[in-house]
């Protein structure tokens, strides 16, 4: 009989559309030809691929669900998320800078800025021809961003931004910050060119983490702005937490490709692999460990396609956003160390790609709020009681 894709056991595709079908295809092919080759060595040199990022452009992968007349693809969530699975499958990073772009840089501008932020930074963003950063998180705590201790203040007609950001993933790459600051009006978001005086961006270095990615700290010293920097149509955390829906929700299907790529990994080294005269595979306890990993993709799976069916009606709500988040980050981390312990000695270097991942989902279970923050969402929804 013919066997089940190992990799798909519910045959998730099938509940896709054409269109959607097209776009995992296009972006797998992208990941298999161009990312898959080089992305060993850049986690090694701590290097973002930043040559990368015109055919990641051209595939429409920066703000894929914005409207075509802004310059975006105007595709569904799923394809959205679809995306962030393809690119993670080929690493952590990769999937960042889309989500960075998109859901954090891009979204802000169209769902809180004018028309006229709209037409001037949209088209070239899609194009990535401007990069974006986004500035929530402080070093003094990032799971508490109502305790935001950067400031805009007027003076005249200008906004002048203080204060410092921590863990900005594009940060010495992007064009634009989007950063949000304490104003006597609440917090509010600012449009920041990173060539405006005062602002400086410090690269992290010594990371084990996310290597494949640019991270930074940002710094704020009296950049002054002229009154059409801010993002007029919101005001308070709701603006950022708005965002973090949006990148969240991507993240939730990203962390599916990273674990698609450790199981894969796991089935052809045990399978070639002879121990004791027979395949590493023939063992009960290396099938018990594959199936396990089987069970827990096709479960992520089918919760982030029901999150996307959900999000593209109009219904999704943020605490169904935390609990796919928890588990789907919580999946990938648990298969990608099981992966490179069922590669014993191979598993520990950058030729194969489960500690890669496993380092990278170290990051990704931390950002976007923390394991413990969605937990203690899902905890509110249940009991009505705030134990943050
Ligand atoms: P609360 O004070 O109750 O609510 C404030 C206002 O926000 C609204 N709201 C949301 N809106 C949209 N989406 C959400 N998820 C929302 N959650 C809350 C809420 O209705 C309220 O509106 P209003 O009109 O009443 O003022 O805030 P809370 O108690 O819900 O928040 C607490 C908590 C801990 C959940 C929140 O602070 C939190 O999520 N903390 C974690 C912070 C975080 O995730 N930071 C991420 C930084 S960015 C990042 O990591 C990028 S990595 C990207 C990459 O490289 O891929
Ligand atoms: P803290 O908030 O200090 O948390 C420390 C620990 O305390 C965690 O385990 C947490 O779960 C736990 N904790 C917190 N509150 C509670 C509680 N009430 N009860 C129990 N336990 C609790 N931020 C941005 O704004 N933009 C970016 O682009 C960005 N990119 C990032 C890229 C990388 C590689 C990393 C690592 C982080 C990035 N972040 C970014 C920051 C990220 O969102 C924060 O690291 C995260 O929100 C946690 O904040 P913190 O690191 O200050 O940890």
């Amino acid at each position: 009989a013919a066997r089940l894709n190992p990799l798909d056991l519910y045959d998730v595709r099938s509940l896709l559309s054409d269109e959607e079908r097209m776009v995992q295809d296009s972006v797998a092919r992208f990941t298999d030809e161009k990312v898959l080759p080089i992305i060993g060595d850049c986690f090694d040199q701590g290097r973002f691929p930043t040559e990368l990022i015109p055919e990641i452009a051209g595939l429409g992968l920066l703000g894929a669900t914005i409207p075509e007349e802004y310059g975006g693809a105007g595709m569904n969530g799923v394809c959205y998320g679809l995306i962030c699975q393809e690119l993670e499958r080929g690493d952590s990073g990769l999937r960042s800078f889309a989500s960075v772009q998109s859901s954090l840089c891009m979204y802000p501008i169209f769902a809180y800025g004018s028309e006229e932020q709209k037409q001037r930074y949209l088209p070239k963003m899609a194009a990535g021809e401007i990069i974006g950063c986004f500035g929530l998180t402080e070093p003094h705590g990032g799971s508490d961003p109502a305790n935001m201790k950067t400031v805009a203040k007027k003076d005249g007609d200008d906004w002048v931004l203080n204060g410092a950001k921590m863990w900005i993933t594009n940060g010495n790459l992007a064009h634009i910050a989007i950063v949000w600051a304490q104003t006597d009006d609440g917090i509010r978001g600012f449009i920041v060119p990173t060539d405006t005086k005062g602002f400086t961006a410090q690269e992290v270095h010594k990371k084990m983490s996310l290597r494949a990615s640019v991270t930074s700290a940002l710094f704020l010293d009296d950049v002054r702005l002229p009154a059409d920097a801010i993002l007029p149509n919101v005001k308070g955390l709701k603006g950022p937490l708005g965002c973090l829906t949006q990148a969240r929700y991507g993240i939730t299907w990203g962390p599916i490709g990273a674990a698609q790529a450790c199981l894969k990994e796991a089935l052809d080294y045990t399978g070639e692999r002879m121990l004791f005269g027979r395949s590493l595979n023939s063992n009960q306890a290396i099938q018990l460990k594959l199936a396990d990993m089987a069970r827990r993709i096709t479960t992520a799976q089918l919760l982030s396609l029901q999150l996307g069916r959900l999000k593209d009606a109009g219904a999704m709500a943020p605490t169904q956003v935390s609990l796919a988040k928890w588990n789907n980050v919580r999946m990938a981390i648990d298969i990608a160390r099981e992966c490179r312990d069922v590669l014993g000695g191979a598993g520990i270097t950058t030729e194969h790609a489960a500690i890669r991942h496993a380092l990278n989902l170290e990051s990704v279970i931390t950002y976007e709020g923390t394991e413990t923050v969605h937990q203690l969402v899902v905890g509110r929804e249940l009991t009505g009681i705030n134990a943050f």
